[in-house]
């Protein structure tokens, strides 16, 4: 009996020849193929095994150290984020992670990129807050040779190998995303031609969250002559932040039909100062924000929020990935996007078992 300890079991059981068929030439070919694929099927076993037990390693068997600058705490999304990292990046899997929470703060980030080259990790990881300002800290990592990966949120830097690869989602994309859901939303309900006053709760100014999103959004509206930008602020990615410029939006004007939040958690708390107006969220004001969270759909099944365009915040898992092509001594693209979709009041109750965050 030929066994192979993998876990394709039945594949392997595939190749076991009987008595009768072993005679004279006949048998030598028989042979010849029953090897062949009990080559073959060795290979494929071996392949399904380290491929689904491969863990991350250092060539020395040491566990691989990596310092994640993570940005803060302001949002579910980021919540999400910091659970992915902090499950990936676990012993078991080849890892010590060092983590370190910003606050939102620039300086706070630098500073724990400096302690990460302190401690000679193998990666740094890093969330950044803003785009711009990193070049020093960056030259810092570069000398002292340790490869810097970015996720989530972009850096501009006037020097590109000064971090080795980005992953996250296309934020651009995102807010044109935003836009045509609106155009066809207004269209579908006989509003197409109608004067729309809009507001935009932007995000902490400067990322590339904020930056992507509002780009979007804010062409969208220029090239759309029925649609009117009312106001503008930042809500920073928080829901007070958010309640608190809804607030001021209601105060300004009275005949807001649509409004854009560029996360989830600044909807949440517009809803409530929309609520606190007399107003009723998703039906007196169209609401749109990013993200698209479990509290998120909710809220869409509730009638509450009527579009939310998805941001993945699982990004541990990629950039696991990325080391273990690394560690193999291979390479990987420079910039890599996530694939996002767009969800609201139709398919949101549909959608929400599927959803992993
Ligand atoms: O949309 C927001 C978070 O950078 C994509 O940051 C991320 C954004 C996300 O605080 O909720």
């Amino acid at each position: 009996m030929y066994t192979c300890s993998c876990v394709a079991s039945d594949f392997c059981m595939l190749v076991t020849p009987t008595a009768a068929e072993m005679s004279g030439h006949k048998r030598g070919e028989k042979m010849k193929k029953v090897f062949t694929l009990m080559l073959v099927a060795l290979l494929v076993c071996c392949v399904l095994f380290t491929g689904c037990t491969k863990k991350a390693a250092k060539s020395n068997g040491k566990l691989i150290t990596v310092g994640y600058a993570q940005v803060g705490a302001e949002s579910d999304w980021r919540t999400a984020n910091t659970e992915s990292f902090k499950t990936t990046f676990v012993e078991e899997n080849g890892y010590k992670l060092i983590f370190d929470d910003a606050q939102q703060k620039q300086e706070n980030q630098i500073k724990a990129i400096r302690n990460f080259i302190q401690q000679d990790v193998d990666y740094i990881v890093v969330a950044p807050v803003v785009e711009t300002g990193w070049e020093t800290v960056l030259q810092e990592a570069k000398a002292a040779g340790i490869p810097v990966i970015l996720s989530d949120r972009q850096m501009k830097v006037s020097d590109d190998s000064l971090y080795l690869c980005w992953v996250g989602g296309n934020f651009l994309k995102e807010g044109q995303d935003s836009v045509v859901w609106l155009e066809n939303y207004l269209a579908k309900n006989g509003r197409a031609e109608e004067n729309i006053n809009i507001c935009l709760i932007q995000g902490t100014i400067g990322s590339s969250a904020q930056i992507g999103r509002s780009e979007g959004i804010l062409a969208g509206i220029e090239a759309n002559p029925h649609w009117n930008l009312l106001a503008k602020q930042t809500g920073d990615f928080t829901q007070a932040g958010g309640q608190e410029v809804m607030e001021s939006f209601l105060k300004q004007y009275y005949d807001i039909d649509v409004v854009f939040c560029e996360n989830d958690n600044e909807a949440w708390g517009a809803i409530d100062a929309i609520k606190a107006a007399g107003k009723v969220p998703g039906k007196d004001i169209i609401i749109i924000c990013f993200d698209a969270v479990h509290e998120t759909f909710n809220r869409m099944i509730a009638g509450e929020i009527n579009c939310a365009v998805e941001c993945n915040p699982l990004h541990g898992p990629r950039v696991d990935e990325i080391i273990k092509i690394l560690e193999d001594g291979g390479s990987v693209d420079k910039i890599m996007y996530v694939t996002e979709g767009v969800f609201d009041e139709e398919n949101a109750a549909e959608m929400l078992p599927t959803r992993a965050y």
